[in-house]
């Protein structure tokens, strides 16, 4: 399927997930924000598909929810496009895929918003990081209040989201917002690589590793432990659990066929 401002490529049980309005920096508009749920859409159904990797094309890796259409936005109309990029974003979220955030550039409010909707963030020396909004007389609308929080801590996301400070890759390193840092040359490279070595394990077993990630970060730890007990019981009605275990005691490469 043909998109207008979105490039999906798909190669090697990987997809590439490119956000391209360079001229805009990328800027995520409602028709944008649509694109992306189709697409997260066929990737999810995509038995193909081990895992997605998300850019931006240019100099942006996403420069913010679009200012010029939300400038005019009513609160009726403000609420709507609020509810579309939180439901693309925790759709994301929630795909059941890893997705892993290659920050080329600026990631600014929304844009930081939809690198913290993936599972893993790795930036570009040259890439940058910011929740800008209250600058703009908004609040994050994207999850920035929730997600950031959850990620650096209570305090560093408020000194980010009540300042509106444009930080650089390496402080995003050094708060532990992105997971690494690589010269801009070698950005796509090492996160294929980190595709691929997650592509290569059993993908079920990595689906449902997220879930419990995911779901334990938001309930107690018993809750969570009792949740990890049960995906771990699920793992043993797969074929690849079958073909994980024995591929090593026969001392031979595995391969796993996602069921
Ligand atoms: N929206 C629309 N256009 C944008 C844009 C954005 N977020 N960011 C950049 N552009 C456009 C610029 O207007 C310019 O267009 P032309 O003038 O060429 O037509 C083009 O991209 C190139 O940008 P610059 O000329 O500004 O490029 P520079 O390299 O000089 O500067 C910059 C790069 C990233 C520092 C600068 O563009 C910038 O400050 N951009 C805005 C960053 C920003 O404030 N981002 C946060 C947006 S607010 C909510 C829902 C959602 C949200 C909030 C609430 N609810 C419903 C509650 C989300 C809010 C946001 O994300």
């Amino acid at each position: 399927m043909e998109f207008k401002n979105i490039i999906l490529n798909k190669k090697d049980k990987i997809a590439m997930v490119t956000i391209n309005r360079p001229k805009a920096l990328n800027a995520l508009n409602s028709e944008t924000l649509k694109e992306l749920d189709t697409i997260i859409d066929e990737l999810y159904a995509d038995e193909e598909i081990f895992a997605v990797i998300v850019t931006g094309e240019g100099k942006a890796f996403v420069a913010g929810a679009d200012i010029s259409e939300m400038k005019d936005l009513s609160t009726m109309e403000g609420r709507k496009f609020g509810l579309l990029g939180n439901k693309v974003f925790r759709k994301l979220e929630n795909m059941g895929k890893p997705v892993i955030a290659a920050v080329n550039g600026f990631a600014l409010g929304g844009g930081c918003e939809l690198s913290m909707a993936c599972d893993i963030r790795i930036a570009s020396s040259k890439a940058k990081f910011g929740q800008p909004e209250a600058g703009l007389g908004i609040t994050p609308g994207f999850g920035g209040t929730q997600r950031l929080a959850r990620i650096v801590g209570e305090g560093m996301a408020k000194e980010l989201i009540f300042t509106g400070k444009i930080i650089d890759a390496q402080e995003a390193l050094r708060i532990g917002l992105v997971n690494k840092v690589v010269e801009p040359e070698k950005l796509m490279d090492e996160v294929k690589a980190l595709a691929n070595t997650i592509a290569a394990q059993a993908p079920i077993a990595v689906k449902l590793c997220k879930t419990a990630i995911n779901r334990g970060m938001q309930c107690d730890i018993d809750t969570g432990i009792a949740y990890e007990a049960e995906v771990f019981g699920q793992c043993f009605s797969t074929n690849d659990q079958k073909e994980g275990m024995t591929a090593f005691i026969e001392k031979r490469d595995k391969c796993f066929k996602n069921s």
